[in-house]
């Protein structure tokens, strides 16, 4: 039997991307989509975002690290004096004003690994490492035994995204490693890569003789159309989020950058008001 799998992560909130991405893979045939994680924040998709990925055959979605930041937050597990837990508290406040209860409830029982049979092919599914959806570990340019990690049991393909950067490489026993890239928030290191603003995801073609193909895409958005989106929706940090999908820039650990505008907007204030009123207290009586 012929699998024609649709490999899509990091999203990032940005719903004109993922748009794109998904009529590209009406385009391609795509059987089903596996969604690797880190769906929403920081832009300023919501609910539309869960609706796009339930209105296609999307039949995987394991747990990014950015929504465990999100889960923190509801749990009160962040620091307020650090900028970017300011930010992260924030930008969850604009989901929490947006999203329907039961995306909510879906997001705290997401998954963190998943393995999956197709044909004679048993494929691991990661946001990052199997038991680790954050850190640096699995950076293109790491070494080789950072990268068998993802083999700790016998899987024949192991799938991870997370750092943005499309991927194909072999374990040292000639396992196969993919990653998609990202659909909205590509950045690189090398300046003549960092203009290409499209969204990023791969295509993983199985048959009955095994991979058949990996596909990695780039797909065209509109910039403007989001950002227009952004500004309706009354999207916190909406210069930073314009400042990163034109440039590539990206702000989230920048601390005087934060600081700047977590001061003008009164964010703190704001996440402490919002979050003790409706969230904080079914934490502190647990
Ligand atoms: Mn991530």
């Amino acid at each position: 039997m012929k699998h024609k799998i649709a490999l899509l992560a990091d999203v990032h909130g940005n719903m004109s991307a993922l748009k794109a991405v998904l009529n590209d893979c009406k385009t391609e045939n795509v059987t089903e989509y596996w969604f690797l994680g880190d769906l929403i924040m920081p832009g300023p998709g919501t609910n539309e975002l869960f609706q796009l990925l339930e209105s296609v055959n999307t039949t995987l979605y394991v747990k990014g690290n950015w929504e465990d930041c999100f889960l923190e937050v509801l749990q009160k597990d962040i620091d307020l004096d650090h900028e970017t837990d300011v930010y992260i508290a924030r930008l969850t406040q604009f989901q929490c004003e947006n999203l329907n209860e039961a995306y909510i409830e879906k997001i705290k029982c997401l998954p963190m690994h998943q393995v999956e049979n197709r044909n004679a092919l048993s494929i691991s599914i990661s946001h990052h490492l199997p038991q680790k959806n954050y850190g640096g570990d699995l950076s293109p340019d790491n070494d080789q035994k950072q990268f068998d990690q993802l083999f700790d049991q016998s899987y024949d393909i192991a799938i991870y995204a997370h750092t943005h950067h499309q991927l194909l490489r072999y374990s040292s026993n000639d396992q196969l490693i993919i990653n998609p890239g990202t659909v909205g928030q590509p950045f690189y290191k090398w300046d003549k890569f960092q203009s290409d603003r499209r969204a990023q995801y791969a295509i993983l073609e199985i048959d009955d003789a095994g991979v058949a193909d990996v596909h990695f895409k780039r797909v065209f958005y509109d910039i403007e159309t989001e950002l227009v989106h952004a500004s309706t929706q009354q999207l916190p940090y909406l210069n930073l989020y314009t400042e990163m999908l034109q440039t590539g820039k990206t702000s989230t650990h920048d601390h005087q950058v934060l600081q700047g505008v977590n001061q003008q907007f009164h964010y703190k204030e704001d996440v402490i008001q919002f979050f003790s009123e409706r969230y904080w207290p079914k934490v502190e009586k647990s």
